[in-house]
This record gives structure tokens, sequence and C-alpha cells, in this order.
């Protein structure tokens, strides 16, 4: 009897994999989460409580995935402006990110300077996103660097649009980590529009990934509606990283299943059923119809994880929403060094002395 139960578990897609039961709910969690926070950022938006939205509707299965097995203490993350998903993975809470879109004071990416969608925060080692895109691969590099010479064990995981990649930091950030082959894993989340500037008109050749072999090291592309197959080339690309042996890029393809951002109209430039299409790859569809067909979700459970996270998300809101704003009288902060708060970015940062890149400011010894 016992056998006869290991063998049906382990005929599973994720037992192969290595994931347990546990591990499908908690990713279906995540999605749900994201996507749930994202339709609230989009009300929110509607109703005059924000100024703009940008965010990852369609890109969360790719994301839940590719964090997967990243060890979430340690290890980095350097996103972008639909990583959402990623964000919460790696220990951002929903209010952190409603802190961000409601610019107020104690927002742990930036207190409350950046626009919304700059994700970040650097007590869970998410580095603050970028404006100019593509500017993160060389920051993800930067960090990867240091962790190699300085012998920590770190993983960086960095993520662009396709459209980034046409930028020369992108390459740069490419030929760099592949002559030093550095820690780092390469994301690139290919929904096939930049704002509308389609994919032939950024990418010739056959994709993102090929390039890879031009410096050096694999290029991966797997489907982006398919989470478990996301997870898999992650976790080689983690293993491969750990083991020291380098790089590695992901072409995620997804599909982005709204308009760029708040300030775009996707209809003007795509045709209806290309949009229709697009929703039979929502991640949020396909992973639910794998985890019914494996007996791990059903309607009333399902209801149940939906009333959770809308709970979860209205008690955000009104907590991110009571946030006083950023005082007016502290406009230059983080802006000119000496106005720099100690404490905010050396939240998890344990090594003793001087800080290696401000040095004016004191270790967690309290020496300078
Ligand atoms: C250097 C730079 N150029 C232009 C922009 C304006 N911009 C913001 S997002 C974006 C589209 C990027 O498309 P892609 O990388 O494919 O990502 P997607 O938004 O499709 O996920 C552009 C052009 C910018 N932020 N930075």
């Amino acid at each position: 009897m016992a056998m006869h139960k290991t063998k049906a578990v382990t005929a599973t897609r994720h037992a192969a994999l290595g994931l347990s039961d546990q591990d499908l709910l908690d990713m279906y969690y995540y999605i749900a989460l994201a996507r749930t926070l994202d339709d609230r950022m989009w009300v929110l938006q509607r109703a005059g409580k924000a100024m703009f939205v940008i965010s990852g509707p369609g890109h969360e299965g790719c994301q839940v995935g590719a964090m997967w097995p990243m060890d979430k203490k340690n290890d980095w993350l350097v996103p972008f402006y639909r990583s959402v998903a990623a964000c919460l993975v790696k220990g951002m809470t929903p209010k952190d990110i409603l802190l961000g879109l409601f610019a107020r004071a104690v927002d742990p990416s930036s207190g409350g300077r950046q626009m919304p969608g700059h994700y970040g925060h650097p007590g869970v080692k998410i580095l603050s996103t970028s404006s100019p895109v593509g500017t993160q691969y060389p920051h993800a590099v930067g960090i990867a660097y240091a962790a190699k010479l300085r012998k920590t064990g770190e993983v960086t995981m960095v993520a662009i649009g396709e459209g980034g990649t046409s930028q020369g930091d992108w390459h740069e950030a490419l030929n760099w980590a592949g002559i030093y082959k550095l820690p780092v894993i390469f994301v690139v989340e290919n929904n096939f529009y930049a704002i509308s500037v389609p994919l032939h008109k950024q990418v010739a050749g056959e994709s993102v990934a090929a390039r890879a072999a031009g410096y050096g090291f694999p290029g991966v592309v797997a489907d982006g509606s398919d989470v478990l197959e996301c997870y898999r080339v992650a976790k080689e690309a983690y293993d491969r990283a750990r083991r020291g042996e380098g790089p590695t890029l992901i072409e995620y393809r997804v599909e982005r299943l709204g308009s760029h951002s708040s300030d775009d109209q996707q209809e003007r430039y795509r045709p209806k059923e290309e949009i229709e299409a697009a929703r039979r790859r929502d991640p949020l569809v396909t992973f639910r119809a794998y985890l019914e067909s494996v007996g791990l979700m059903d309607e009333p459970r399902g209801q149940a994880l939906t009333a959770r996270i809308k709970r979860e998300i209205d008690e955000a809101t009104d907590s991110a929403d009571a946030e006083p704003l950023p005082d007016p009288s502290t406009a230059e902060r983080h802006v000119y060094a000496t106005q720099h708060d100690p404490t905010y970015y050396r939240a998890d940062d344990q090594i003793p002395g001087p800080h290696p890149m401000h040095p004016w400011l004191p270790g967690p010894d309290g020496r300078r």
C-alpha cells in the first residue's frame, strides 16, 4: 500500500522536479496574491488614489517559478517594474508594494521618492528599481562580482523585458558576467511588446536567449505559462551559479495581459484576437488547471484562498493608505550623501567596519 502511494506521488511532474504538494499550493498562492494586488492597484489608480500603475499581470507564473529555487535570505533580486510576484516571493508584503504606490514616507524602496512601480526593499535584499531600462543589469553584475570577490555564495537574479535588451547596458553586463563567470541569473520576460513596439523591431534572430552564446554561457527559452518548466530552468541556473560555473540567460515567453501601464491602451495597436488568445496562456489559469489535475485544488479550496487573499489585500490597502506622506522638509534626503539615514542602506549588511561603498556610514559595530 505504502509503495503504491509513493509511486503515485512520484509520477506527478512536480514531484519529479523535487517540488512538494505544499510547494505547489504556496506557488499558486503567490501567483494569485500578485494578481489580486495588481487588480487592486489598477482600481486605486482609477479611483484617483494613485497617479500611475505598472505591474505584471501574465508574468506572475514565470516570476514565481524563477524565484522558487532562490535562497530567499542570502540571494539578491534586482527587479523591474513588472516584478510584483517576484518581490512578494522574496519577502516584500502587499503593504510594502502599496506604500510605493501611495508614495508614503515608510515606502521601503525609496521613502516615497520614486514613481509607482519602482519596487525594492533593502531589508530583504531587493535592489530599488531603476527607471532607465537596462541599467539594472550592470547593477546586478556589480553585486554578483562583489559576491564572487567576497566569496559570500550569494546568487543574484535580475529581470527585464525583451525591449530593454536593446540597451547597451544589457550587453555590457552579459559580457562582463561571462568573462568573470559571475553568479548571476539573467531573466528576460519576453511579452512580445515594448509598450507598442513589437518583438521583431527589437530582436533579429530566433530568440533573445540565443544571444548568450556570444557571451559564452547558456541561454534557454521557457514557456512562461508553464510554471513548472519556469521553475525547472531556473533551478538549473541556480545550481550552475552555485557551482561557480557562471551565468545563465533565461528567456521566459509570457503574455502581457493588460496594457503596458495605466498610461497606455493596448487595443490601439494589438488585434482583439491576439489579446483574447493571450488570456488562454494566463499562468493563473494554466497553473490552476495543473493543480486541479493532481487533486490539489477544487472549487471550495479555490474560494477559501480567494477570500483569504482578498482579506490580506484589503488590510494592506487600509494600512498603507493610513501611513503619512513624506515630510516636505526631507525632500533632499537620499539626494546628498551627508543626509543619508545610516540605518537605511545598512539593514541587511552584516560586514563589520566602514561600509565598502558608503564609507561615510558607520558599520553595524558603530565604526566608521
Ligand atoms: C532607457 C529608457 N528608454 C525608454 C524608457 C521608457 N520605457 C519604459 S518601459 C519601456 C518599454 C520596455 O519594454 P520591455 O523591455 O519589452 O518590457 P515590457 O514593458 O514589455 O515588460 C520603455 C520604452 C525607459 N524607461 N528607459
